[in-house]
């Protein structure tokens, strides 16, 4: 962790109105993925991929009580007795169901309950001193934690059958871009943060990578893009998927995107339960990493690692500093990116020129999640904090990893530094991809 230099009285207050702001904007989510249906719809699977909505809203409140309100606050347990029934690693998602789960009303009074003892032990807590609370950390890691299980149950709503129960405006639209691909120049960058001070421990320490020169996509591969792939029947030419790509589409059968159907010719997707004509210029969502790599490779491309991505979003040529974000330091506004669940799709390619990085690429943050071609692992001298069931258990090579966050996610969870991963058969999540591939030698001058 960082130490920050002792923070006045003023200091310490602003940081508690940040924090009960992020808290309360989690919990107004939270509130209205879970009201927007009944019981019934609150209780039972959606998919054997996803915990009922009702768990995933009581693990939020347990995982708070954990780490708020006994850890830092030292107060008593709320619920000593329901931790194991929240404890994700003591049951698999596809069991959950079947365990004696709080209600829906149960854990509404829970969550409540605990936000009441979170919001006295915040008045009360000393900001500093210890890493766990050092910047409010423990606050920051845990509204970060909420808003990722809301961007859960958010895929959850996409999975769900049923009359639609959610709206909101559509994203804005797209405009030309200035340019298709990016050269970024060979050279070291600094990836990760030692600063970020509610950074998560994957993302740190701050480190020096070496990067080799590549070219990288302005724009995430959109629709119509995809659609030109599946019509040039990429789904049935075994050249352009790796061996386990090839073995996961024969076993499958998969012939398109998840939520795809083609309907006399012509293809349709369904975006929270409103079938839609399918929107050619908006990025391509819900595909695996096995179809990401497959496209980028009929494409002559390849997906970037982790490293190009992170330099392509984060890395300033003027001054050879990494930035928070592609645009700088501040931030995400309304006119950076696509975050926070405002709208209920990835927007238009070009349709935020205010978040583009120096060099030009747009999009990166916001929208869709974005498949690189890198296997989870910790960074140098990565330690794990405060607990090993964060990240430590996941790292190796059956995890991708994916970066920007999505339309789905919020500001607090979402970094130039954010580390995400998921196994690259799945497609319930928010995830497209952008591709990069080695420049040619003219173009390197
Ligand atoms: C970082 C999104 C992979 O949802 O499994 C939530 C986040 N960790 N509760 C997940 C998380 C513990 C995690 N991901
Ligand atoms: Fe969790």
């Amino acid at each position: 962790m960082t130490t920050t230099p002792d923070l006045t009285g003023m200091e310490q207050e602003r940081l508690r109105a940040h924090v009960a702001e992020v808290l309360t904007r989690a919990r107004s989510r939270s509130t209205a993925l879970t009201d927007a249906v009944d019981d019934d719809d609150l209780t039972r699977q959606h998919s054997r991929l996803m915990s009922p909505l009702v768990w995933d809203l009581a693990h939020i409140g347990n995982q708070e009580e954990l780490w708020l309100v006994r850890d830092v606050g030292g107060r008593d347990p709320v619920r000593q007795d329901i931790d194991e029934l929240y404890d994700a690693f003591k049951h698999a998602r596809v069991d959950r169901p079947a365990l004696p789960l709080l209600g829906p009303a149960e854990a509404r009074g829970y969550v409540n309950e605990v936000r009441d003892k979170v919001l006295d032990v915040l008045d009360h807590a000393v900001l500093e001193g210890r890493p766990l609370v050092e910047g409010a950390f423990a606050f920051g890691m845990i509204a970060q934690h909420e808003q990722q299980h809301d961007e859960t149950m958010l895929a959850t709503h996409q999975l769900r059958a049923g009359a639609p129960v959610l709206d909101a405006p559509a994203p804005p639209r797209g405009r030309r871009l200035p340019a298709a691909e990016v050269l970024v120049p060979a050279g070291p960058f600094t990836m990760g943060t030692s600063t970020e001070p509610w950074a998560l421990d994957n993302e740190r320490p701050a480190h020096q990578v070496q990067v080799d020169a590549f070219v990288i996509d302005v724009a995430a591969v959109t629709n119509a893009d995809y659609a030109a792939f599946i019509d040039a029947g990429g789904y049935d030419d075994p050249r352009w998927w790796s061996v386990p790509g090839w073995a996961h589409r024969q076993d499958t059968g998969i012939t398109a995107p998840r939520f795809w159907t083609r309907i006399d010719g012509a293809w349709w997707h369904r975006q929270f339960g409103v079938p839609q004509p399918l929107a050619l210029h908006q990025p391509v969502v819900h595909v695996s990493f096995h179809e990401a790599a497959a496209y980028a490779a009929w494409a002559g491309k390849r997906l970037p690692t982790e490293a190009e991505w992170e330099k392509a979003a984060r890395h300033d040529p003027a001054t050879g500093r990494s930035r928070r974000y592609p645009w700088g330091d501040e931030d995400p506004g309304p006119q950076h990116a696509n975050l926070g669940q405002r709208h209920l799709a990835p927007a238009e390619a070009g349709a935020y020129p205010a978040g583009a990085s120096p060099l030009g690429v747009q999009q990166l943050i916001g929208d869709v999640w974005e498949w690189t071609s890198s296997d989870f692992h910790p960074y140098p001298g990565f330690a794990p904090f405060p607990y090993d069931e964060y990240s430590l258990v996941f790292f190796g090579a059956d995890y991708k990893v994916l970066r920007g966050g999505s339309f789905g996610t919020d500001a607090v969870a979402c970094r130039g530094t954010f580390r995400n991963w998921d196994y690259p058969i799945r497609r319930q999540i928010f995830a497209g991809f952008r591709c990069a591939r080695d420049p040619r030698a003219e173009e390197l001058g």
